[in-house]
């Protein structure tokens, strides 16, 4: 017996092949920009309305919002559902261009949006790579799962952990933007590990969920609050990481101890292992 949570996951899974597959004609870019100010390829738009419309007509789901949207889309039938739906559709679409990875990214809440962290009950992301795979964290466990081409799941790691021994790093932004603390912090982290950036934040964590490691993208100079956005970016990730026994954090604190003011409130953002989430948050303390 499926409850809403099962099917906003098998919605999203569903969706995949043919978001996919509507990949290949959609490299242009859209007259208008998204809430954020940034372009819009035709493949983010085509992404977003497919989600939107299936996962609206989920029994249990009230809401969706994403980071292609203005403001939150509220369902008609079951106004009253328990879960709201945030979604960055396609995150990392820039890769298109390039035919590098990008990926559908989620988080389920139980609260209205924008909501704290802490009101998180799911999320999860389906990466665009050389095969699709979803990775999925409920109820403190995550599952990695193959998304075959008519959208059934094949699970491929039903407890998905951070290794123990980190392997991997990647941080955002131009570096003559990062302030001294953290390029101070980072020239420590290249010692130690080796870089893996590739400009789709799914793409980057799952190497670190895959190697170990730490993901950011730190506030800059130009842009103290960073990039990514905390509804659709920062609350996912930090959920999905955390649930793999990692780490996250705004520089201070906990992503999912953040509460946004407004739904496309952009965040520093920083997920990985504990011990260098411990580091940077002393470092960017001083
Ligand atoms: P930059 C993609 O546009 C995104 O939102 C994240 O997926 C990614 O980590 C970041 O922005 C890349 O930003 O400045 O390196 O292009």
């Amino acid at each position: 017996m499926s409850g809403p949570l099962d099917d906003i996951v098998a919605t999203i899974a569903e969706t995949a092949p043919d978001v996919r597959g509507g990949l290949a004609g959609r490299r242009v870019y859209e007259s208008g920009a998204n809430p954020s100010g940034e372009t819009q390829l035709a493949a983010d738009v085509y992404a977003d309305e497919l989600l939107a419309e299936r996962l609206l007509g989920v029994e249990g789901v009230s809401a969706y919002a994403s980071e292609e949207r203005g403001s939150v889309r509220h369902s008609d039938g079951n106004g009253d559902g328990a879960y709201r739906v945030a979604v960055d559709p396609l995150d990392g679409s820039s890769n298109l261009r390039s035919n590098n990875a990008m990926g559908t990214l989620f988080a389920v809440y139980d609260e209205p949006l924008p909501a704290p962290g802490a009101a998180v009950v799911a999320s999860g992301f389906v990466l665009y790579g050389p095969i699709t795979t979803m990775v999925v964290a409920r109820d403190g466990t995550v599952t990695e799962s193959v998304v075959e081409d008519d959208g059934t799941r094949r699970v491929v790691d039903p407890d998905l952990t951070l290794p123990d021994e980190p392997t991997v790093y990647g941080f955002g932004g131009r570096v003559p933007q990062w302030s001294n603390a953290f390029a101070a912090y980072v020239e420590a982290v290249e010692s130690e590990l080796k870089l893996r950036y590739g400009g789709a934040m799914i793409a980057d964590v799952n190497q670190v969920l895959t190697h170990g490691g730490v993901f950011g993208y730190p506030g800059l100079a130009d842009r103290p609050e960073g990039k990514l956005r905390l509804c659709f970016e920062g609350h996912p990730i930090a959920h999905v990481v955390e649930s793999a026994g990692g780490a996250s954090s705004n520089g201070d604190r906990s992503l999912l101890a953040c509460t946004p003011g407004g739904l496309h409130d952009r965040t520093p953002l920083f997920v990985g292992d504990e011990r260098y989430i411990e580091r940077l948050e002393a470092a960017l303390s001083g």
